[in-house]
């Protein structure tokens, strides 16, 4: 099993057709999605074309500081999943390669716009939205309201209860600061991380970590995408979601392929089938609820719906700025995480 402190490549055990596979090459896949779906989908892709794959799998803050550091000397050939504005901002800062798939009118509007905000570096590969995760056998332990405004997340009866990820590893982390600037304004916002602040016990690495935390019955509530409580819960665990009453904030996980790659051929290969609906269902297959990008993939059954939440309008072109994001999460770093708790 592979897990995020295992951030060494893995590669995919060569399945059938080991000599075709010598033929068609290689391909170095980083990967910011959870890793059964990562896994999973290099196998597919191994099996489908023949092209050898390596995998390995980091949180979107992580990969986009690894292929900074290696921008000179590329070892990744494509990034696939994490949300998206580290992908915008690998764009940005041109470390990412421009590629028009020819599957891209196959995709959602909110898809192609990411492709076209990043002039086609980037594109939209799923979608989910931001909200709490919670155990329900914790919270009735503790006499604990469920969570189901930001404002709940700031009454002292949660005090070192909640976890949210570090947001200069985690893309998800992020996602949240940005969303509460674009819902409250700046200055109110960071009075309310401050406040947060307070009732957090740990600020994980990864995305996915205070959800997993909850599950374990490590923390009573998270702040994390919906889809993954969704996951935990149907894994067995005793997990609630909820999505904030005043609105919230979603990704939009995306693909990147790396400049500078030596396989370009087979990453553009890999790009394609990606948005292809027999990829997109490999998700679902591996228990993740994200909403796929593909207009025909199916919605995995239990993926929380956007038109059941009330969802802000992410400025993704602006808060996918390589500035813009380096500014918020030295603030946070600085007037957030400083403070004592
Ligand atoms: O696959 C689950 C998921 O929540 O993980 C991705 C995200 O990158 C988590 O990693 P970090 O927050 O550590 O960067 C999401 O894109 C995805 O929906």
């Amino acid at each position: 099993m592979f897990g995020r402190s295992m951030a060494a490549a893995a590669m995919v055990c060569a399945l059938a057709m080991p000599g075709t596979a010598a033929a068609q090459g290689s391909l170095n896949v980083y990967c910011s999605a959870q890793v059964e779906w990562c896994q999973a989908v290099a196998n597919a892709f191994q099996r489908e074309t023949g092209i050898r794959v390596a995998m390995t799998q980091k949180g979107s803050g992580e990969v986009l500081a690894q292929i900074r550091a290696e921008a000179q000397n590329p070892r990744g050939d494509i990034w696939f999943g994490g949300t998206g504005d580290p992908h915008l901002q690998a764009a940005e800062d041109n470390l990412s390669a421009e590629y028009r798939s020819p599957n891209l009118d196959q995709l959602h509007p909110w898809a192609q716009k990411q492709a076209a905000d990043s002039r086609y570096r980037t594109v939209g590969i799923y979608a989910g939205a931001l909200g709490f995760g919670y155990n329900t056998e914790l919270i009735a332990r503790r006499n604990l309201p469920a969570p189901a405004c930001w404002a709940d997340l700031l009454k002292p009866g949660y005090r070192n209860e909640i976890q949210m990820a570090n947001p200069n590893s985690s893309g998800t982390a992020y996602v949240m600061i940005a969303t509460l600037v674009q819902l409250m304004g700046e200055e109110p916002a960071f009075e309310f991380l401050k406040g947060l602040h307070r009732n957090i016990n740990a600020y994980p690495r990864s995305g996915t970590g205070p959800i997993k935390a909850v599950a374990r019955g490590e923390t009573a509530v998270s702040i994390s995408f919906v889809h993954d409580a969704v996951t935990e819960r149907q894994a067995g665990f005793p997990v609630g979601n909820a999505t904030p009453c005043e609105g919230t904030g979603y990704e939009i996980g995306s693909m990147s392929i790396i400049r500078g790659t030596r396989n370009e051929r087979n990453a553009r290969r890999f790009y394609d089938w990606a948005l292809t609906v027999e990829a997109q269902r490999i998700g679902a297959e591996t228990k993740q609820f994200q909403l796929p990008s593909n207009r025909n993939a199916p919605i995995p059954e239990g993926a929380p719906r956007f038109e059941n939440i009330k969802l802000i309008e992410y400025d993704f072109a602006k808060y996918g700025q390589s500035a813009e994001r380096r500014r918020l999460i030295e603030r946070w770093d600085r007037e957030v995480n400083a403070l004592p708790r």
